[in-house]
């Protein structure tokens, strides 16, 4: 192996990151990328060695260092920010982003300055938007450490393993480096289910289909095992390009136990939207086999009341089963795990052993952006000597169908059964066909209210009528993600929560998704429905 580059001091401009980022992806025996203060820069012991530069060591570490403390972040991949702009979050986006661009090619199909997409196109290539993104993907890995380098300072070596000799000794790049804390950061991998095929050529997962040599075919017809955000998200991507996509899960669809807090309204429009654009769902079923010889051709399924089985066929199979944090690395530091390998740690992120923490998908809870940002920033305001807890219990939440689908706070069963008056803001409202309601509408969804009305979304409040406190919101449309992450900060942080006359108060950038203005039309008397 190479002995890589030292580019300490050495300034390299944004622009040429991202394609030395692609080489090094090409060819990862060119050896680690080493940006270290040498001694007569910085001798000081580290503060902490963050072991993975995803969003959580990379949070911590710009955290730690701004605070003065000092901090090495090594990574495996030769770029920071993890698997986020890499094959998880970055990826999904722009798959959901085609979906909805997908289906708005269909309704406005030979409308307007639209093309036939529906008669002469027909349907779009996976392959083609999953080679667009990887020819672009390393302009996001070049930002990442165009960043971290020139404008947050951070010591980082990629491109190279770390391996933990104990808790304040690690070798990486051929070298020892002390610290005083470890922060270990290095996220999970997709986990296959025990079913006999998974082996088989055509069976993918969110990170493999990323690479040509593994989806080195166009799909024509997609099974999905399981029924959570992934195997919604990627679904609804493949449907809307003209895959057919069937969707075997145990659980209802958003019913799996990863999502907390789901009103039933908000799933039973999310499944129905799905299934009017020709998926097929199949829950209460649980996989037996992948069928085929070398290449897959389908999953027989079992149904878990009658025991009765079947087959889907597809020639790709998504597994959207879930993912297993990559703690047995670090055995040697003997920290205690939960049953699914999870880190455990306390609420500054500490494990079981003094002076190493645990943060991002390592540890429990949502496998969310938020949670690593915000664990690994705890770490290292601890380490700086700051007492922070961080509880990570409460959050907003989103998934993409094709379209935004988010939420905070309790869904109405859940608040029916802790309030006696809760009150519901609707639309469309109850007793009306959505058909009929051209209401919500707002950003992103004003031709589904011009060409397709009844495909504009949905808009729900939850609101205890005694203390006139918003209990829970829920929408399915377009353009609300960035203001849900504000109303659930405000309906978790303001001193008695967040009102439905607060919310009224609200000075809406009208035409939006109407939540301000229909809460102000309500709150003259006592709360009732609307
Ligand atoms: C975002 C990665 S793609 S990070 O959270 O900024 O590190």
């Amino acid at each position: 192996m190479s002995t890589g580059i030292d580019i300490w001091g050495k300034f390299i401009p944004l622009a040429e990151w991202g394609p030395l980022v692609d080489e090094y992806l090409r060819d990862p025996a060119k050896g680690p990328i080493i940006n270290v203060a040498p001694p007569e820069v910085d001798d000081r012991p580290y503060d902490a060695i963050f072991i993975g530069g995803g969003a959580a060591g990379r949070f911590g570490s710009a955290f730690l260092k701004a605070r003065g403390g000092r901090q090495l972040v090594i990574d495996k991949w030769p770029f920071l920010g993890g698997s986020c702009p890499h094959e998880a979050c970055v990826p999904h986006h722009v798959f959901s982003e085609a979906a909805r661009m997908l289906d708005y090619a269909r309704l406005m199909s030979n409308r307007y300055w639209c093309e036939d997409f529906e008669n002469v196109k027909k349907r779009a290539s996976i392959l083609e938007i999953r080679d667009g993104f990887l020819q672009s993907r390393g302009a996001g890995h070049g930002v990442m450490n165009f960043q971290s380098k020139e404008q947050l300072n951070m010591e980082y070596i990629l491109n190279a393993e770390a391996r933990v000799i104990d808790k304040n000794t690690v070798e990486a790049a051929g070298r020892i480096f002390k610290c005083r804390n470890l922060v270990l950061a290095i996220g999970a991998r997709p986990t296959p289910p025990p079913i006999p095929g998974v082996d088989k050529h055509g069976v993918v997962n969110f990170a493999s289909m990323l690479h040509p040599d593994v989806l080195d075919f166009e799909p024509n017809r997609c099974v999905i095992v399981g029924g959570g955000k992934t195997a919604i998200e990627y679904g609804s991507f493949f449907q809307a390009t003209g895959c057919q996509t069937t969707i075997l899960t145990r659980s209802q669809l958003m019913r799996t136990k990863g999502l907390k807090h789901v009103d039933e309204d908000m799933r039973r429009w999310v499944e129905d939207a799905m299934k009017r654009r020709g998926m097929e769902i199949i829950d209460n079923v649980e996989p037996v086999e992948i069928l085929g010889n070398s290449h897959a051709t389908g999953v027989r399924y079992r149904n878990m009341t009658t025991g009765e089985e079947f087959t889907a066929e597809g020639d790709m199979i998504f597994l959207g089963t879930g993912e297993r944090p990559l703690s047995d690395q670090f055995d040697v530091l003997g920290l205690e795990l939960d049953e699914k390998g999870h880190i455990i740690v306390d609420a500054t992120m500490q494990t079981s052993v003094p002076g190493v923490y645990a943060c991002g998908d390592m540890i429990p809870g949502p496998r969310e952006m938020f949670k690593a940002r915000k664990s690994g920033v705890t770490a290292a305001r601890n380490i700086m000597g700051e007492y922070t807890e961080y509880v990570y219990e409460e959050f907003p939440d989103f998934l993409h169908s094709t379209y935004e689908v988010v939420w905070t706070g309790l869904s109405e069963e859940e608040a029916r059964q802790q309030y006696s008056n809760v009150v519901t803001i609707k639309l469309p409202p109850d007793g009306v066909r959505r058909e009929d309601c051209a209401l919500p509408v707002g950003d992103g969804s004003m031709f589904f209210a011009l060409e397709g009305m009844g495909e504009n979304g949905l808009l729900k409040s939850v609101i205890d009528g005694d203390s006139r406190k918003i209990l829970g919101l829920q929408f399915v449309a377009f353009g609300v993600r960035n203001a849900f992450q504000y109303l659930d900060y405000l309906m978790q942080k303001m001193p008695g929560g967040f009102t439905a006359d607060q919310l009224a108060d609200v000075n809406e950038l009208f035409l939006n998704e109407g939540y301000p203005q229909l809460h102000r039309l309500r709150v003259g008397g006592p709360l009732r429905d609307l």
